[in-house]
């Protein structure tokens, strides 16, 4: 029997792939005609490019989501030079591509340190303008993280990712019964009838203490950030990494996993997530799941068994719990087209998000003035 399940524990869909920002650079300063002063040049606006930033994180700190470089400093008697206004920086994850509202691309951000001018400062007043001053760039960019694929497969070394991935598609990635066959992310395509693609990368195991760079941790988590959605996937039979360390159910390692993509970083419980339960032609498997199903329905309870230290903070919300067997196929079809409803789900909620944020965006730039009054006096 196949079936699925809709297990929401918590609200998803707060991770944050891409932003707009306006930006403008500053305007000169006041050139002196008397004595030939020029003034000084507007400041710029760049963004930087630094370790342990979030997209998130950009847009918690600045709501208003604007960048304003400072002003140049006028020529005076004293400073017949005006000074340059002050830059303004947009610090920025590694790996993001940054464009013009109208999709020109301005440029790529690939390793810590690199930067970009997105506005430039206007000109301070020279003899050439007359003394007089111009204004900075001003803009509209958006920032966009590069992902590697659509979705990411996060499981335990052996939990069946790589054999999952050669039955959803045509790639064709190692797979072996010993732990950390996958060493680095491989792409593969999932093929529909109507020829839509949808990219699904196989990502080398996690094990416990990955946010502490255990087993291929980082390099593991570093690329479940550039994914639009995750797939985590669980051996029903559980997980043993050797005979000195703990066996792990299956709803263990659901909370592990969860666990560690927390500590590494809170906001990618936010992306939308898919729970694949593996492996389930082995004999015992029908037994197992009806266990994980209820621990999955009294999460809170269940979790109470484990140290302190391993229960999630925040939990992971699953669209959908999809029973499978990457061997035989069983529950396959099934999750190629949940696959596809949770990815255009998605789209649409982040069409909506940013015609609701233009909308928005249109009502705070018209002034009232503007508004066409009947003829009664408007109040001041
Ligand atoms: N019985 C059964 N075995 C499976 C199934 N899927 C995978 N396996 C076996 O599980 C073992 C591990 O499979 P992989 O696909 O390499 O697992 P992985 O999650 O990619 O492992 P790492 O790359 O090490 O993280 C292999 O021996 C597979 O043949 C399944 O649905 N049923
Ligand atoms: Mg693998």
């Amino acid at each position: 029997m196949v079936w699925t399940s809709r297990v929401c524990f918590r609200k998803y869909g707060n991770f944050v792939d891409n932003i707009r920002l306006y930006v403008r650079g500053g305007s000169g300063g006041m050139g002196l005609p008397r004595l030939g002063g020029l003034g000084g040049d507007g400041g710029d606006v760049w963004v930087v490019a630094k370790k342990d930033i979030t997209l998130k994180q950009i847009k918690d700190k600045h709501p208003n989501k604007r960048f304003t470089a400072g002003v140049g400093s006028n020529s005076s008697i004293h400073a017949l030079r005006g000074a340059k206004g002050e830059d303004s920086q947009v610090c920025a994850p590694v790996g993001i591509s940054v464009t013009t509202d109208n999709g020109r691309i301005l440029g790529e951000l690939n390793c810590e340190g690199d930067k970009l001018l997105v506005a430039k400062g206007g000109h301070g007043g020279s003899l050439h303008s007359g003394f007089l001053p111009s204004k900075g760039q001003t803009r509209q960019i958006r920032l966009d993280l590069k992902l590697i694929a659509d979705l990411g497969l996060v499981g335990f070394p052996n939990a069946g990712k790589s054999s999952l991935l050669t039955a959803l598609s045509h790639a064709k990635p190692r797979i072996a019964s010993y732990p950390f066959t996958t060493l680095r992310p491989e792409i593969g395509k999932v093929m529909y009838d109507d020829h839509k693609q949808v990219s699904v990368a196989d990502l080398p195991g996690l094990i416990e203490g990955a946010h502490v760079n255990k087993g291929m941790g980082h390099k593991f988590l570093k690329h479940v950030e550039r994914t639009k959605q995750l797939l985590f996937v669980v051996d029903i039979c559980g997980f043993q990494l050797a005979s000195n360390t703990p066996l792990r159910s299956a709803f263990e390692t659901v909370m592990l996993l969860n666990k560690e993509l927390e500590l590494y970083k809170e906001e990618l419980l936010g992306k939308p997530a898919i729970l694949v339960i593996n492996k389930m032609d082995l004999p015992e498997a029908q037994g197992l799941l009806r266990e994980l199903e209820a621990h999955l329905e009294n999460q809170e309870e269940s979790s109470h068994r484990f140290a302190e230290d391993v229960i999630p903070k925040s939990l992971m919300c699953f669209t959908h719990v999809v029973p499978v067997s990457a061997t035989t196929g069983l529950g396959l079809p099934l999750l190629k087209s949940l696959i596809r409803q949770s990815l255009e789900e998605q789209n649409v909620t982040e069409t909506e998000g940013q015609r609701s944020e233009r909308l928005l965006k249109l009502g705070r730039e018209i002034p009232t003035s503007s508004i066409p009054s009947r003829g009664f006096p408007q109040p001041t």
